[in-house]
C-alpha cells in the first residue's frame, strides 16, 4: 500500500500497516551486519565510559550498569543496505538515564558512540535524548547474541541502523560534529531513513 506524503515521497506500508521508509524492503529475519569480527568481551572486564564535555567523567562496570533502571520498548530497525526489520523488542537502559549520571557541558551538542573493536558513530545529542533511544542488552526477550552486540548495544530507532553501535563501551560528548567509522567512508552524518539520508 502506498501513501503520499508531500510532493515526492511515497511511504509504503507492510501487511500489518506499519510504515516502511523509502527505498527499504521488509524482512522478518534479523540479519547480522558487522564491519569486522565479533569482539570477545568478558563481563568481568567490561567497562563503560562517558567522557569529553561532561562535568564528571564516569567509568562503570557491568554490575553498576545493570543496576540502572531498565525499560522495554518496541522499535523498527532500518539498515542502509535496504532491509528493515519493523518489529523488535529491546530491553535496556534509556539514554536519558545515562545523561543523569553526568552533567553535559552546555557546549556539548554531539556524541561519538565508541565500541569494543574500534567502531564509532556520531549522533547529535538532540537525537540521542529522544525517549526511544536505549542501550540494549536484550532483544525479543533473549540476552543479546554476541553477533548482535552483546553485552550492550545502542539502539537509535529514528536513524539508519549503522548508528546503533554494537558492543558499545562509551560515549564521548563533543561541541562539534565529527564523522565516525562509516561516516568517514561516505555515509551521511545524520542518517534519517525517512529522509533517505544514506550518503553525505
Ligand atoms: N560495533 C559495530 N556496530 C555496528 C556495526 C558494526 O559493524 N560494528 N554495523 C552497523 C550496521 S551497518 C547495522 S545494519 C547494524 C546491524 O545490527 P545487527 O548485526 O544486530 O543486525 O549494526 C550497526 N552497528
Ligand atoms: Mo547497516
Amino acid at each position: 500500500m502506498l501513501r503520499k506524503i508531500g510532493r515526492r515521497t511515497e511511504i509504503k506500508q507492510d501487511k500489518t500497516g506499519l510504515e516502511v521508509p523509502p527505498g527499504q524492503f521488509v524482512t522478518d529475519r534479523f540479519p547480522v551486519l558487522s564491519a569486522g569480527p565479533t569482539p570477545r568481551i568478558d563481563l568481568a572486564d567490561w567497562r563503560f565510559r562517558v567522557f569529553g564535555l561532561v562535568r564528571d567523567e564516569i567509568e562503570i562496570d557491568w554490575e553498576q550498569f545493570k543496576a540502572l533502571p531498565s525499560v522495554t520498548t518496541d522499535a523498527e530497525f532500518h539498515c542502509v543496505t535496504q532491509w528493515s526489520d519493523l518489529k523488535n523488542t529491546w530491553a535496556g537502559v534509556l539514554f536519558t538515564e545515562v545523561l543523569k549520571l553526568v552533567e553535559p557541558s552546555p557546549t556539548a551538542k554531539f556524541v561519538m558512540a565508541h565500541s569494543y573493536g574500534g567502531y564509532t558513530t556520531n549522533i547529535s545529542l538532540d537525537v540521542l535524548s529522544d525517549d526511544d533511544v536505549l542501550l540494549a542488552y536484550k532483544h525479543d526477550g533473549e540476552d543479546l547474541a554476541p553477533d548482535h552486540g552483546a553485552p550492550l548495544r545502542l539502539v537509535v530507532p529514528k536513524r539508519y541502523a549503522w548508528k546503533s553501535a554494537k558492543w558499545l563501551n562509551g560515549f564521548e560528548f563533543m561541541a562539534k560534529d565529527r564523522p565516525g567509522f562509516w561516516e568517514v567512508r561516505g555515509y551521511h552524518m545524520e542518517g534519517d531513513p525517512w529522509k533517505e539520508e544514506r550518503f553525505g
